[in-house]
């Protein structure tokens, strides 16, 4: 059976593509629900009422794991998720400040995602639990105009350069030796971010950390693909399959030959 992967738009499909490329084996079913696009200005309360939604959804296609790519679901939704589904569920969030504290040096650790993610604290949580008595200090920063950039394909030159100065210039000064991507749209511009941040900054991408913690979930259970079978990738998506289809081939990296488009009334 096949991989479940949900996100709130085309951002997931970087989740998707770390997936595709370390786990080549694995057939994959992809909702975006583009209708309700964006979760990250939205409450915590309708972003789990949708994020349910999503689950039953690929449920009924019998997944055998549910990935919530997105980082405001996850940040906000992943309990209710867990409770709610009889297949393991994994977000990007606790994969994402587990690979932050393997890498910083210095304990400094700053995140960087929605309004939703960073409002929820579950970065900090995450990373303040994670570290134990080893201790993290953890500085959190929504950058909410790096998702329209990334989707309009505006990843380099001036205009994100600016506003990546403008977000991260004070804010790593501030003194932080790894910086978490926490949502699904800023390995696009981690070439940009990277400039800002300069070279003694490591940049942790949550998608494919939360790839890895996939694999080694699906090995432990016995449920890895049979291997020499052709892997199948299809997409639903919640509104006309159009835009997704153009945009998403820019965050996954190859042709989306088709999305479905379906309805999950409320
Ligand atoms: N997918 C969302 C996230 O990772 O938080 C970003 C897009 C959005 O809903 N604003």
């Amino acid at each position: 059976s096949p991989i479940g992967v949900f996100d709130s738009g085309v951002g997931g499909l970087t989740v998707l593509k770390s997936l595709m490329s370390q786990l080549p084996g694995e057939s994959t079913l992809y909702l975006g629900d583009t209708a309700r696009v964006p979760y990250g200005t939205k409450s915590g309360e309708v972003v789990t009422r949708y994020s349910l939604k999503n689950a039953e959804f690929l449920l009924e296609r019998g997944i055998k794991v549910l990935v919530v790519a997105c980082n405001t679901a996850s940040a906000v939704a992943l309990p209710a998720l867990s409770a709610a589904l009889p297949v393991p569920v994994v977000g990007v969030i606790a994969p994402g400040a587990r690979a932050a504290l393997r890498r910083t040096r210095g304990g400094q650790v700053g995140v960087i995602g929605t309004p939703g993610t960073i409002r929820s604290g579950a970065y900090q949580r995450e990373l303040e639990a994670a570290a134990g008595p080893a201790g993290v200090r953890v500085k959190a920063r929504a950058c909410p105009l790096f998702v329209p950039l990334a989707e309009e394909g505006w990843l380099s030159g001036e205009v994100p350069r600016l506003v990546a100065r403008e977000y991260l210039g004070e804010f790593v000064r501030g003194g932080v030796d790894t910086l978490v991507l926490g949502c699904t749209h800023y390995p696009l511009i981690k070439d940009i971010i990277a400039e800002v941040v300069g070279p003694e900054v490591a940049l942790v991408d949550s998608a494919e950390a939360t790839v890895e913690v996939v694999a080694g979930l699906l090995e432990e259970r016995g449920l890895l693909a049979p291997a020499g079978r052709a892997p199948s990738h299809h997409f639903f998506v919640t509104d006309v399959p159009e835009r997704f289809v153009e945009v998403g081939e820019r965050f996954l990296g190859r042709r989306i030959p088709s999305a479905e488009q379906v309805d999950l009334t409320f």
